[in-house]
């Protein structure tokens, strides 16, 4: 049986409370918990009303407050670990966690996964659909960090490396609650070293799609993510050096659907408000830093003060500046973080003036694009020794897999 959380900081309580009945009224499901970034108004609401939910589901519904678990800004991070931790002292058999921003979440999430999960793997990705200008630190930090550090393996492939709605067997979470690289990673880089960590733990990983996309909060200015942006930046520096996945490591996916209309129309972010970052004043040691960037772009960056010529920021360009940012970037300096995220802005924005403007599908295979030519640079472009396993097929009869699973 399967333990569900959703860890939560500030969703309107009726949002949680939904998720949270939505995960207890499946069969799959024995258990469900909140875990909530801090005791107070909303933690208060979801617990009275917890209560109630409980007991029409006959299921014990948690709701828990994070612990103080790991080193650097307490957050997301934190929420996670407090779960794994506690799962893992009692034995849970599988535990999916859900973002409880969710808005259309339903069963096929659960069900989906424990799917792949009764196929053997240890962990199942969620993966979706997103707007062209969505998942700009997953497109422009992380999923190029994973092809520069680990080209060849599947790890590059990933489609949500920050992606917060996974499936985790007991071998699994009994590894992370014991691994001091998660336990340490209390904030928003939580997703990225549990992505990495999972990925090399030789339990088999599958990704697993979901139709319709994930709806939930979009975002204003992008000021709204400049804490993810350096600490996922910060997080993705961290697994330089490290070994990555096998070559034939264990891994599956369902194919991609077209993405739903509405989706393809939506703009994830207020492209106006975050031109206006760009002019942002500039500290002596953010100029000191950008003297130190490749030939004349840190000059062009102190010239781009609106967002309007920031198309100078191209892919190859950005391939130059991602590696000078693994090598360099130090979180909790104050001239290094906004010189990252002044270079992350001008990138997206060039992104969405001269690529996202064409359309959804051409956007998207743009991006795609950037990350295989990126893994190419970096050296190693082999095809994965993994197989496309069309879990479309009946589920209940999906016959065991072998491993290595050979290409089809
Ligand atoms: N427990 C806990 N949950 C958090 C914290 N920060 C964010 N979350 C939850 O993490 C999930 C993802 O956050 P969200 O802001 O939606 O990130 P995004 O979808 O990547 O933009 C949501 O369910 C948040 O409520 C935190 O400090 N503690
Ligand atoms: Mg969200």
């Amino acid at each position: 049986m399967s333990l569900v959380v959703f860890p939560f900081k500030s969703e309107p309580a009726e949002l949680v409370l939904a998720n949270l009945a939505m995960a207890a009224a499946n069969p799959a499901i024995d258990e469900v918990w909140a875990v909530a970034s801090e005791a107070g108004k909303v933690e208060h609401e979801v617990r009275a009303a917890s209560r109630e939910l409980s007991i029409t589901h006959g299921k014990p519904i948690e709701v828990l407050v994070q612990q103080r678990i790991g080193k650097l800004r307490p957050a997301k991070g934190d929420g996670m670990n407090t779960a794994l931790a506690l799962a893992a002292e009692q034995g849970r058999d599988r535990v999916h966690f859900y973002d409880a921003d969710i808005t259309n979440f339903d069963s096929s999430w659960i069900d989906g996964a424990e799917r792949a999960a009764d196929r053997g793997f240890g962990v199942v990705r969620h993966r979706f659909p997103r707007a062209s200008t969505d998942a700009m630190i997953t497109w422009m930090v992380t999923r190029p960090a994973l092809a520069r550090l680990f080209p060849g393996t599947f790890l590059p492939r990933l489609d949500q490396p920050l992606g917060g709605e996974i499936l985790l067997d007991l071998r699994a979470v009994e590894s992370l609650a014991g691994s001091e690289l998660v336990r340490n990673r209390s904030d928003w880089g939580i997703d990225t070293i549990l992505t990495y960590s999972t990925s090399v733990m030789g339990l088999g990983l599958y990704e697993h799609h979901v139709r319709d996309g994930k709806r939930h909060a979009l975002y204003g200015s992008l000021d709204e993510l400049r804490d993810m942006l350096v600490e996922c930046l910060d997080a993705a520096c961290s697994l330089a050096g490290r070994p990555g996945p096998s070559a034939d490591a264990w891994y599956g996916n369902d194919p991609p659907s077209p993405a739903p209309e509405d989706l393809k129309r939506t703009v994830a972010y207020d492209i106006d408000a975050t031109k206006h970052l760009l002019g942002a004043d500039w500290s002596p040691e953010e100029t000191r830093l950008a003297e130190r960037l490749p030939g004349d772009i840190g000059a062009r960056l102190l010239e781009s003060t609106n967002g309007s010529d920031s198309s100078f920021m191209d892919a190859d360009l950005w391939y130059l500046i991602h590696g000078f940012l693994i090598e360099n970037f130090t979180l909790g300096d104050p001239a290094w973080e906004s010189l990252a995220f002044r270079l992350w802005l001008t990138r997206v924005l060039a992104y969405t003036t001269d690529q996202a403007s064409a359309g959804f599908d051409a956007a998207m295979a743009y991006l795609e694009g950037t990350i295989s030519e990126y893994e190419k640079m970096a050296g190693g472009s082999q095809p994965l020794r993994a197989a496309r396993i069309l879990s479309a097929a009946p589920a209940s009869d999906d016959p065991p897999i072998s491993r290595p699973v050979e290409p089809p």
